[in-house]
């Protein structure tokens, strides 16, 4: 197996969602071992910290919609222009950036840090939902609903500018996969545009190893290949420690199994792991099962 330099970036924001205790994501799965485990796989393993902006989400959320719409607009604005630079920078030191959430609207500092470098970047969002409304069709106004609605350059300009004016993404450069919770309007976006989308019957029907190598497949001209990975795609049933859960989600070993042919291709350039929320869980196991998840990204297998 190659060895991979991994930076591990704790990006412990809470402001794209109205739920304490995210923010804490990142310390509960470096509790787990992240670290150590993963430099048990043969890889030159990092720790970078986390990741600060001016605002401290532990203080409370103060969800007060700005005038388009958007909740803790400045703060999530803030924490992603840091976000952008310190993953820059970690690719300009030929390292592989994980970022560990942290609530998803950390995705709109990660890729727009990781697009400076692959213009042509391909993302495989693994989701119960879509994360594509943007100001204009959110229903709630937060954020972590609409982190692809911004990178594809859709709504509020102040958001889709952070870190380098304009769309970071092209709408064929995205796979959705495991959602099954979309909003009138995202559902509306992703036929207006042809957004490929594996929906959770889709994973059901052709299995979640077959929607992977399909993915991979329709993403092959990119220059390299993010993956933004929500644990809340998976199955409620095994993991407890998440904000938005949506039953009839992807199962563990179904995903372990996805991973590995995803690690396996070697065209992984970045990835976040986000959501995981310690003050809902049941004895931090969600965050355990993100460091399997983790390994397995990391070319995990089981003999
Ligand atoms: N679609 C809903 C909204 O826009 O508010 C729910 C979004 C939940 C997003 C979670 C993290 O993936
Ligand atoms: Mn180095
Ligand atoms: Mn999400
Ligand atoms: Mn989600």
């Amino acid at each position: 197996m190659s060895v991979i330099k991994i930076d591990i970036i704790g990006a412990p924001t809470a402001f794209g969602q109205p739920k304490l205790g995210v923010s804490l994501g990142p310390d509960a799965v470096r509790l787990c071992g992240l670290k150590a485990r993963l430099t048990a796989l043969g890889h030159e393993v990092s720790d970078k910290g986390n990741v600060y902006g001016k605002y401290r989400a532990e203080y409370g959320n103060h969800s007060e919609r700005n005038e388009e719409g958007l909740m803790n607009f400045v703060q999530v604005k803030d924490f992603s222009e840091v976000l952008a630079n310190t993953v820059e920078a970690s690719l300009n030191d030929k390292h592989f950036p994980f970022i560990v959430g942290g609530d998803h609207s950390l995705s709109i500092g990660s890729i727009s840090g990781i697009t400076k470098k692959y213009s042509n970047l391909g993302v495989l969002w693994i989701d119960a939902h879509g994360d594509i409304n943007n100001s204009d069709t959110s229903p709630t106004g937060n954020i972590h609903g609409m982190p692809l609605g911004v990178l594809l350059g859709e709504g509020s300009r102040r958001l889709v500018d952070i870190h380098h004016e304009g769309a970071k993404l092209k709408h064929e450069n995205i796979v959705l996969i495991g959602v099954r919770d979309l909003d009138t309007g995202e559902k509306a976006y992703i036929k207006e545009h042809g957004i490929k989308c594996y929906t959770m019957s889709d994973v059901k029907r052709l299995g979640l190893d077959a929607v992977i190598t399909k993915a991979l497949k329709h993403l092959e001209s990119c220059d390299g290949i993010h993956l933004s990975l929500d644990v809340d795609s998976l199955d409620p049933l095994e993991i407890q420690g998440t904000g938005t859960k949506v039953d009839g989600g992807i199962f563990l070993s179904d995903m372990l199994s996805g991973l590995n042919i995803l690690s396996s291709t070697k065209r992984l350039v970045s990835a976040d792991l986000v959501e995981v929320n310690p003050l809902i869980d049941n004895c931090n196991e969600t965050a355990e099962k993100a460091v399997i998840l983790s390994e397995y990204i990391f070319g995990q297998s089981q003999i």
